[in-house]
């Protein structure tokens, strides 16, 4: 006999209980989109995505319209946008920022620190992909549906009483766009195929079979956004493989008397990441043909197979269910409808949960090389709303608030890869602007890494950059990845507090703070002058950002063994921080002082950071804790989470106050208020954010593991009786899996690939547990 390899034996156990252990052992619950209804507009289209390519899917098999995505199909270029101007008028904006003459601040402010262009331009669309279905009689018996299980969107339809499936999903490991039209009880199917674009583009067949589009994005000079020319290149090819007689006419593909006709498409562009723009070595039409040769000889039973494979392996991580879905018969139209009429559906909660899941792999997996955008990668537009672009005063954190907790640990890459590679210019940025060491970025970027201020006065944040380190820090935390840490996390978060450490300033009170700074988007009104401004010094969300910053990098450095000087320096620092202050009105004060504010129910709500993302008012805080709770409720009973970010952040606060009747309360009004009737969450207009913002605010009524402890079912409100949740994470590698009765914990586990100690919560009993490497443990505290 052979004898086997002790270390490779251990190996392949340890790799086959790990996957075992991170797989939710069976997905419970409905896993459907499904309609009756075609899609007539886009809010009814489905979304499918790989990470870098998507489609929205309209099905309707008369003439059917499939929009298609890129992740870097950008206008604009690369260009300095930093002010000249800033950092010979930085001591002149400190002082009157100090001295109140907040008028002359935001003269100063405006005419000086904008970036020079200000604004930055749009993600673009490819453009669609047009079916035209030549049929008998009319296409009848119709059921959409997008299976959350495998990824794949699907139309039903029967005509003259035979069965046509249409299939379309995009493809991970090939890199490819699948659309799959079956003839299931002997019809034949009669098509034609085109590709369009409204500007830019050429679309050419290059035989019977293949369509390609080629394009360059050309802009117009614009004073507000920079200057035109020949930008970014890209292209798209489509192949078809069919049984029937395939033919063209001009640029239009037919297909005639087929069974089943298999069409990939892929797109591509010149941009480099490395180069944060394009590059003219880059031919995309070659790219596009290298990605489509790849799968030339393959059939689309092992496409499939392909996708399914990569797909699952992540998808089912998690499970969710709040018992028996009663409703998962009725269309989801109709099941939100219902809960928008004033009623309840905790299966579509359980629903909703895992499409924000699918919308985070499906916009920010690999081969994905950017992050998920403000539509993730879904949009329509040539001039998108806020040019669907990464802006980091609250949203592009949001998008990836669910990706720790809910075991989709690597769509934070094309994150944190494109956060180092925005150093680069953020450097120059921190020296132009503000004469510092490290780097910095403003309210919003896009993928040329334009790191000025962009926009208005509001966008003078340089605390957004730091905020930005946030996720970064997180995901070492969830995943215990010290090389991680040693090689990504710390440098880029080292870099960022030697900006802080450059920026801050001594105030006249003595304390070390932040000038000029900004609580996101919202105005104060001075009571003495009645002016209103944007600008001063030391807004209570920059406090907190420093802090958190400041306390990671110490922390960092001690797991690390490293830069102790470094540290010793933070922390002189952190004591002469101002502290967070509860007003007058008993709420936490937004502004350094306690200043009128003209809208009160303003959707940012920044100076609770410390509530949630960060964990800095907590139970051990109450003070804090309870003024947290009235800064909500008073941005609530003025009008507050009227966008679907705001609401969904409303969430995670309520699950952070272990309120988990307001959290739930809240997630319905997010449903009613703020979603699309294919559940997409709307700002309005479509924004992705709510979603993401959303799934994560459900996983952390479930499970939170913040200052050392994991907490099981720490906010689930008496509607959410019965549950069961599989594969939820918490800090320190670890892998929950829990059932609840009668709104008590039944049962719960936890895993750790790594030996490791914890700390779980429930209720008031609390278990500290040792675990080896790979091992699971039942636990005991619900008793
Ligand atoms: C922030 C928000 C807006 C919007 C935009 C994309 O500026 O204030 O509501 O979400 O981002």
């Amino acid at each position: 006999m052979n004898k086997v390899n002790p270390v490779l034996f251990v190996i392949i156990i340890s790799v086959l209980l790990f996957s075992c252990e991170r797989k939710a052992e069976n997905q419970t619950g409905n896993l459907k989109l499904w309609y009756k209804q075609l899609a007539t507009v886009w809010e009814e289209a489905l979304p499918v995505g790989n990470g870098r390519i998507g489609a929205m899917v309209f099905g309707n098999p008369v003439h059917e319209r499939i929009q298609l995505n890129e992740e870097s199909i950008w206008a604009g270029s690369r260009i300095n946008n930093n002010n000249k101007n800033a950092l010979k008028t930085l001591p002149d904006l400190q002082k009157a920022l100090f001295n109140g003459k907040y008028k002359d601040a935001l003269k100063m402010a405006d005419d000086n620190f904008l970036g020079t262009p200000p604004g930055i331009r749009s993600y673009q669309p490819l453009g669609d992909l047009y079916i035209d279905y030549k049929w008998n009689s009319e296409p009848s018996g119709f059921r959409r549906e997008l299976d959350l299980k495998t990824g794949i969107a699907s139309t039903f339809f029967t005509v003259d009483g035979k069965q046509f499936i249409q299939e379309v999903f995009a493809s991970a490991p090939d890199n490819i766009i699948v659309i799959h039209i079956k003839s299931a009880g002997g019809g034949l199917i009669n098509a034609s195929f085109r590709l369009n674009r409204e500007r830019d583009a050429v679309v050419s067949a290059k035989d019977n079979r293949t369509l390609q589009m080629k394009g360059q994005i050309i802009d117009r000079d614009d004073p507000k956004s920079g200057p035109g020319g020949e930008h970014m290149k890209f292209a798209g090819e489509m192949r078809i493989s069919a049984d029937g007689s395939a033919g063209s006419e001009n640029d239009v593909l037919t297909v005639k008397n087929a069974k089943e006709i298999t069409l990939r498409l892929t797109a591509a562009t010149d941009y480099n990441i490395n180069l944060l723009d394009y590059d003219r070595s880059v031919e995309p039409a070659e790219v596009c043909e290298d990605i489509l040769d790849r799968t030339e000889n393959m059939k689309y039973s092992k496409l499939r197979k392909n996708h399914l494979y990569e797909y699952q392996d992540m998808f089912e991580r998690v499970s969710l269910s709040f018992g028996i879905d009663s409703l998962s018969s009725k269309p989801v139209d109709e099941r939100l409808t219902q809960v928008k009429n004033g009623g309840e559906d905790n299966g579509l909660i359980a629903l909703y949960f895992q499409y924000g899941r699918y919308l985070l792999m499906s916009s920010s997996r690999f081969p994905a090389k950017l992050p998920a955008n403000l539509q993730g990668i879904w949009n329509q537009d040539m001039n998108a709303p806020w040019n669907s672009d990464f802006h980091t005063n609250i949203n592009l954190q949001m998008n990836y608030w669910p990706a720790e907790v809910c075991n989709l640990s690597e769509t934070t890459e094309s994150l944190i890869s494109f956060l180092e590679k925005l150093t680069l210019p953020g450097t120059v940025t921190a020296r132009e602007m503000y004469g510092t060491n490290g780097w910095v970025f403003h309210h919003l970027t896009d993928p040329f890494g334009r790191t000025g201020v962009a926009d208005g006065v509001w966008g003078i944040t340089p605390m957004n950059g730091p905020w930005m380190t946030f996720p970064v820090y997180e995901h070492f935390l969830f995943t215990g990845d010290t090389s991680f840490l040693r090689n990504t996390a710390y440098p880029l978060m080292k870099g960022s507090a030697e900006f802080v450490l450059g920026f801050l300033v001594e105030a006249p009170e003595g304390f070390l703070v932040t000038n000029p700074s900004h609580s996101p988007e919202n105005n104060f009104k001075d009571d003495v002058t009645g002016e209103i401004s944007a600008l001063t010094y030391a807004a209570t969300t920059d406090i907190e950002i420093i802090t958190a910053l400041f306390n990671n990098c110490i922390e960092a450095s001690a797991i690390l063994g490293t830069d102790s000087d470094f540290a010793s320096k933070l922390r002189a620092a952190v004591k002469r921080f101002p502290p967070v202050r509860i007003n007058s009105k008993g709420v936490i004060q937004e502004w350094i002082k306690d200043f009128d504010e003209p809208e009160p129910g303003h959707r940012h709500m920044s100076h609770l950071l410390g509530l949630y993302p960060l964990a800095q008012f907590t139970p051990e805080t109450p003070d804090l804790f309870k003024a947290a709770r009235a800064t909500i409720e008073r941005r609530l009973y003025f009008g507050g989470g009227h966008t679907g970010w705001s609401r969904a952040w409303i969430i995670n606060f309520f699950a952070r106050l272990q309120d988990g009747e307001k959290a739930y309360s809240n997630i319905l009004d997010l449903l009613r208020k703020s979603t699309l009737k294919n559940l997409f969450d709307t700002h309005p207009p479509f924004q992705i954010d709510g979603n993401f913002g959303g799934t994560a605010g459900i996983a952390e009524m479930l499970i939170q593991s913040h200052n050392g402890i994991i907490r099981l079912l720490p906010a689930i409100p008496k509607e959410w009786k019965d549950g069961e949740a599989k594969g939820l994470c918490a800090r320190g590698g670890f892998v929950v899996d829990m059932k609840w009765k009668n709104g008590k914990l039944a049962e719960a586990k936890v895993f750790s690939e790594k030996e490791a100690k914890c700390s779980l919560m429930y209720n008031e009993n609390i278990q500290m547990i040792s675990l080896k490497a790979g091992q699971s443990k039942i636990l005991s505290i619900m008793k």
